[in-house]
């Protein structure tokens, strides 16, 4: 079975930039909703009892056809806020330093160009979707809950929620102004962590 982790800070802790009420229906609801959904599809599959969560992701087409895709998508979401909450902190934001700031400073020129690429990748999300930081340092995306793993790429270093769920009742439509609130939470610790 599943379990929700808890949020490493406050539901408050994101200040102005993510409302406390955000970060409660996001965590609390939407992602305890993946968790219990992919639990009960995982339920209905004894023999798929105690693999893991990248085991499954990562080898989506051998699962049966019939929960294949609650297990992608629930999976999917259960994978990507886990990282999620943990790729935000207050007091965050900021730029990089070390080994990530001089990976991003080597492909894209600068932190503001990484950042403006990033941004334009987040913008260009069309519906729901995340947009990902990979180890080789290309920016991609991914539709609805799918995350890289999944499409036999390395885990991601960094990603963005760009899903309205995610920022609506902030910034309503705006997902620029979304955006570029979330750079001032990201947790550059913990993204530097996971380049190894
Ligand atoms: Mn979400």
């Amino acid at each position: 079975m599943f379990e929700l982790p808890s949020l490493p800070y406050d539901y408050d802790a994101l200040g102005k930039y993510i409302s406390k009420d955000i970060m409660y229906l996001h965590h609390d609801k939407h992602h305890q909703a993946y968790v219990d959904k992919l639990n009960t599809a995982l339920d209905a599959v004894p023999n798929l009892n105690g693999r893991g969560l990248d085991d499954l992701l990562k080898n989506l087409s051998e699962l049966p056809a019939q929960y294949k895709t609650a297990i992608r998508n629930n999976g999917g979401g259960h994978y990507n806020h886990s990282l999620f909450w943990q790729w935000m902190t207050p007091g965050g934001g900021g730029q990089p330093t070390g080994e990530i700031a001089t990976q991003i400073n080597d492909k894209y020129g600068n932190f503001q160009g990484f950042v403006d690429e990033f941004t334009t990748k987040a913008l260009g999300v069309f519906g729901s979707g995340w947009v990902w930081l990979q180890p080789d340092m290309e920016i991609i995306s991914t539709a609805n809950q799918d995350t890289p793993i999944m499409q036999g790429l390395e885990a991601p270093l960094l990603g963005l929620d760009v899903w309205e769920h995610a920022y609506y009742l902030d910034y309503k439509n705006k997902r620029d102004d979304y955006i570029k609130a979330w750079w001032n939470v990201v947790n550059w610790d913990f993204v530097a962590s996971r380049l190894g």
